[in-house]
Order: structure tokens, then C-alpha cells, then sequence
């Protein structure tokens, strides 16, 4: 039988078709669509309902295509991010964008509150520090008095929130829970004393459903509105990340990993949370996984910043520009002249990028980036040089040594990035899929109804059904010396 995925991005979602034949996967894109965040004076909304709108057409789209052989459904996006609703179970104002500047300074505030302290929030949680976090995005709505939150009675993710719209159940996703840094992996529930402390209703929370749980059909009024039969939704790894991760075609146990989209996310996939001081130090996160796993991983700013610059060029010339162009001239620009650390804070969500990029060369006193080669180039050897961080930060962590790296998602597509990263790691980069969070929502669906026995049946399936790519470390000489710079630069132990 055929599942649909949908998959929303940063950027797009979309509705994709998998189908299982001889033992080998296929998909379609049913449906695309933008997903362009709103600025409404200094705040940035989801545009909910659109995006919801464009997941009907999509689902619509894709029954009618396949003659109605859609078995299932499954939704994931970005983490953190949430809708409140009423006791009527009316959805109370348009959801806050992750890069909203309301948490510039939550972290802080939060680990002032009495009993806390970044030590027990950790302790308690296993997640990153992240401004954007859902604990730190309630504190602030807690401080500046926000209507809604006093109105509300249930707190929904994402892609919660959209399942709900479809089938008028609530349910609160395992992977996409631990995201919020108020869920309590040790106790496997939510995290009463955090909860309490940022002074938030504990009744908001529903209890967390695993990946692979029947999560309800589409209502009446939906198979009413788009002509369709009522569809099972299942919960997948609803974290887009999550959904990732499920889908590298990794054959070992072990194995490093990196989703590359918007942003970069890097680790691998262990059975139980690692909450230790060195991986606060180190700024890790453990993230719900799918089928009994935690995701031991960094987060790293990504093509986020290229994707940026793109646009504020794009603005400037009047005219569009393609990525082979940017990517040509990247690469006859000079190498290793100028480097930044993706993850400053200033590249979150500055109103000019390149001229982000800029400041930063120029406080550090280098060579400051003019050009677009100049600047791609320095943007894609940065994250090049900042992965080999995290691998090596990711084997202190796990005591592992990973032979090479497993790079999965739509930044695949950036070659050059592909290229970078395997000399600056010297070691081999196994590229593909692109399709990543796509391939593991579905793979999920599959293994809750039957149709694929395990997750390992299912990475050997994408495997042996999509092109994996080697690209081998070159270089290397000139490699090790630009890290030896760039991690003086950073300052990294
Ligand atoms: C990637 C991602 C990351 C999360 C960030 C914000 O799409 O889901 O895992 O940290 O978006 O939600």
C-alpha cells in the first residue's frame, strides 16, 4: 500500500507518495508549495493556515493521482515551534517563528529563575541550549503577558497541530516533545518542575504517543471538503530531524550522521540519552529518535546563511541568482581566506547577511569577504571546518570512531559542500539520500503497518532503492592547516 508524507521545511512543504515494489522504494512528489514566514512589525508568525490549506491540497492531490490507493499519512516538520488552543479546541493566534526575536535573552532569564540553573535544566532534559527552544518561547510569553496563554488549555507542536486540524484528536509526538526542553527522558514524561518554574499550566501537555502510533482518521468534514476516503494518520518521527535520521542507509550500528538543509545536524544515534557534563559542555542535545532511540546531536546554522545571502543578492541585482553560478564562482575564489563560526548568534536571523558575514571578518581582523565567491566560499569552508568539529566533539562523547560521515537531506545538492566536507573530515562522505525526512516519515508508517519489519530492513531498503554518492577527502595537507586556523580563530578546546 501507498503512504503519503508530508514534510514541511523551513522554506517549502511538501506531499510525497512512497510506494514499496520488489523490495524497493520509490516516491513522487504529489504536491509543493512555499512556506513563507509573515513579519508583522517586529514579530515573525507561521502562516498556519495556509500551510494547513496547502497540506489538504496536497493530501487531495495525491489520493486523486494514486485512485484513491493512499493506506496512511504521516506529518513532520521543524521542532519547537507550537499552537495553543482553547477549551472550544479553537487554535489561539498564528504560531511564532522560531527566529522571532522574543527569546534573544530567554535563556538567561530562565536559568535565573529560582532552582534553576543550566546544570539542572540539563540534568532534567538532555537538550541543547537554544534560545529558540519551546521553554525559553513560553517564558517569554509568560513575561510579556501574552492573551493567548491564558486562554489556553493544550499546547500542540507543529505537526500536532495540523493532525489535529485533520482529525479533530489531540496527541503530543514523542520525537518532536523532546525538543521542547521540558520533557524528562530519564522519567519519560514531561518535566513537572520545569514546567512549573517558567510558571506554565502543567494541563497544556498531553501525554507523549511513540513514532508508529495510530493517531486518528481524517474527519468527516475534511473527507467531505477534498473528496477522499477517511485516511489513518500515523505518528511518525514528527521532527523533521527525527524523520532524518531514520532514513540514513546506514548498514552499521554505528554511524555518524549529517541532515543537511537549513540547517546542519549532525551526530549519530544512540539507546540512551548521554547527560553528562561534557556533552553540556559541549552544547549536545538528545533527541527523541524513532523505534527506541535518542538522537546524540549538535546543531549547526547550516545553508540557513547561504540561503540568506541568496536573497538579500537576489534583492540587491533585481534579478534571480542560480546556485551553480554562486557555486562557480565560490570555487574561483581564493581558498581558506576568511572563516566564520556559523553558529555566532548574529547569523540566527540578521536583517543582511552578508554584511553579517562581513562584521564578523572584519572584528576578527581578517580579510573581509567582498564578493559573492569571496563570501560563498568562505560560508561553505566554515561549515566544512565546523562539522569536523562536531564529528570529533560526537567520538569524544560515544568513545566511537566513525569511518566516514553519512550526509542525508536536500543540501546534498551543493556539491561543493559535499566536497568541503569530506577533506576537511579526511575521511569519506556517503551522500544520499536527498530526500531524507521524506524517506523516514514513510519508512515509519511502513513499520507501523507492517509493511517493512524494522528500522534496519527499512536503511537497507533506501539503501539498495536511491543513490548513495562517495565523495573522498582531497587535500589534505591544506586541509588540516585551514582547521588548525579555524579552530584557533574559534577558540575550540
Ligand atoms: C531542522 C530543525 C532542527 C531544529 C530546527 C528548529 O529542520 O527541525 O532540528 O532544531 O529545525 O526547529
Amino acid at each position: 500500500m501507498k503512504a503519503l508524507a508530508i514534510d514541511l521545511g523551513a522554506g517549502s512543504g511538501r506531499a510525497v507518495v512512497g510506494s514499496i515494489e520488489e523490495g524497493r522504494i520509490s516516491v513522487r512528489e504529489a504536491h509543493r508549495f512555499p512556506n513563507e514566514p509573515v513579519a508583522v512589525g517586529n514579530r515573525l508568525y507561521w502562516d498556519i493556515l495556509r500551510l494547513y490549506h496547502e497540506v489538504k491540497q496536497g493530501i487531495r492531490l495525491a489520493v486523486r493521482q494514486e485512485n484513491g490507493c493512499i493506506g496512511s499519512i504521516g506529518i513532520d516538520s521543524w521542532a519547537v515551534d507550537f499552537g495553543l488552543i482553547s477549551g472550544s479546541g479553537e487554535l489561539l493566534g498564528n504560531p511564532y517563528h522560531y527566529r522571532d526575536a522574543h527569546t534573544a535573552d530567554a535563556i538567561a532569564e530562565v536559568l535565573a529563575l529560582p532552582g534553576l540553573s543550566e546544570a539542572e535544566v540539563f540534568n532534567r532534559t538532555g537538550i541543547q541550549f537554544l534560545n529558540f527552544n519551546t521553554i525559553y518561547q513560553l517564558h517569554a510569553l509568560v513575561r510579556d503577558g501574552n492573551p493567548a496563554l491564558a486562554k489556553a488549555e493544550r499546547l500542540l507542536m507543529i505537526p500536532d497541530l495540523l493532525r489535529y486540524f485533520l482529525t479533530g484528536e489531540m496527541h503530543s509526538e514523542f520525537t518532536n516533545t523532546t525538543t521542547t526542553q521540558l520533557f524528562n527522558p530519564i522519567r519519560g514524561d514531561w518535566d513537572d518542575r520545569l514546567i512549573g518554574a517558567i510558571g506554565i499550566d502543567r494541563k497544556l501537555f498531553l501525554p507523549p504517543v511513540q513514532p508508529g502510533t495510530r493517531v486518528g482518521r481524517l474527519r468527516p468534514e475534511v473527507t467531505a471538503e477534498l473528496g477522499v476516503p477517511a485516511i489513518p494518520l500515523i505518528a511518525v518521527g514528527e521532527h523533521d530531524t527525527a524523520s532524518a535520521v531514520a532514513a540514513v542507509p546506514a548498514l552499521d550500528e554505528h554511524f555518524a550522521y549529517l541532515s543537511c538543509g537549513t540547517w546542519s545536524l549532525m551526530g549519530t544515534e544512540v539507546r540512551a540519552p548521554v547527560i553528562t557534563d561534557e556533552a553540556r559542555a559541549m552544547n549536545f542535545t538528545n533527541e527523541g529518535g524513532v523505534c527506541g532511540t535518542y538522537r546524540l546531536l549538535k546543531n549547526i546554522m547550516g545553508l540557513w546563511i547561504l540561503e540568506e545571502c541568496k536573497r538579500r543578492w537576489e534583492k540587491e541585482r533585481g534579478s534571480r541568482l542560480d546556485y551553480a553560478e554562486m557555486l562557480a564562482a565560490a570555487e574561483a575564489a581564493p581558498a581558506f581566506r576568511s572563516f566564520i563560526d556559523p553558529d555566532d548568534g548574529r547569523f540566527l536571523h540578521p536583517p543582511d547577511m552578508p554584511e553579517a558575514i562581513r562584521s564578523y571578518c572584519r572584528e576578527r581582523r581578517q580579510p573581509v569577504p567582498e564578493s559573492i565567491g569571496e563570501t560563498v566560499r568562505c560560508i561553505l569552508e566554515s561549515l566544512a571546518l565546523k562539522y569536523r568539529y562536531v564529528l570529533e566533539c560526537t567520538e569524544r562523547l560515544t568513545g566511537k570512531t566513525y569511518k566516514g560521515l553519512h550526509m542525508v537531506g536536500g543540501g546534498l545538492r551543493n556539491e561543493l559542500l559535499c566536497r568541503y566536507t569530506a577533506a576537511a573530515l579526511g575521511r569519506p562522505v556517503w551522500a544520499g539520500p536527498t530526500e531524507g525526512s521524506a524517506l523516514g516519515n514513510l519508512a515509519v508508517q511502513w513499520i507501523a503497518t507492517g509493511a517493512i519489519k524494522d528500522i534496519a530492513e527499512a536503511r537497507a531498503m533506501i539503501r539498495a532503492s536511491f543513490p548513495v554518492r562517495t565523495y573522498e577527502p582531497a587535500d589534505r595537507e591544506a586541509w588540516t592547516e585551514a582547521y588548525r586556523k579555524f579552530a584557533a580563530l574559534l577558540a575550540l578546546a
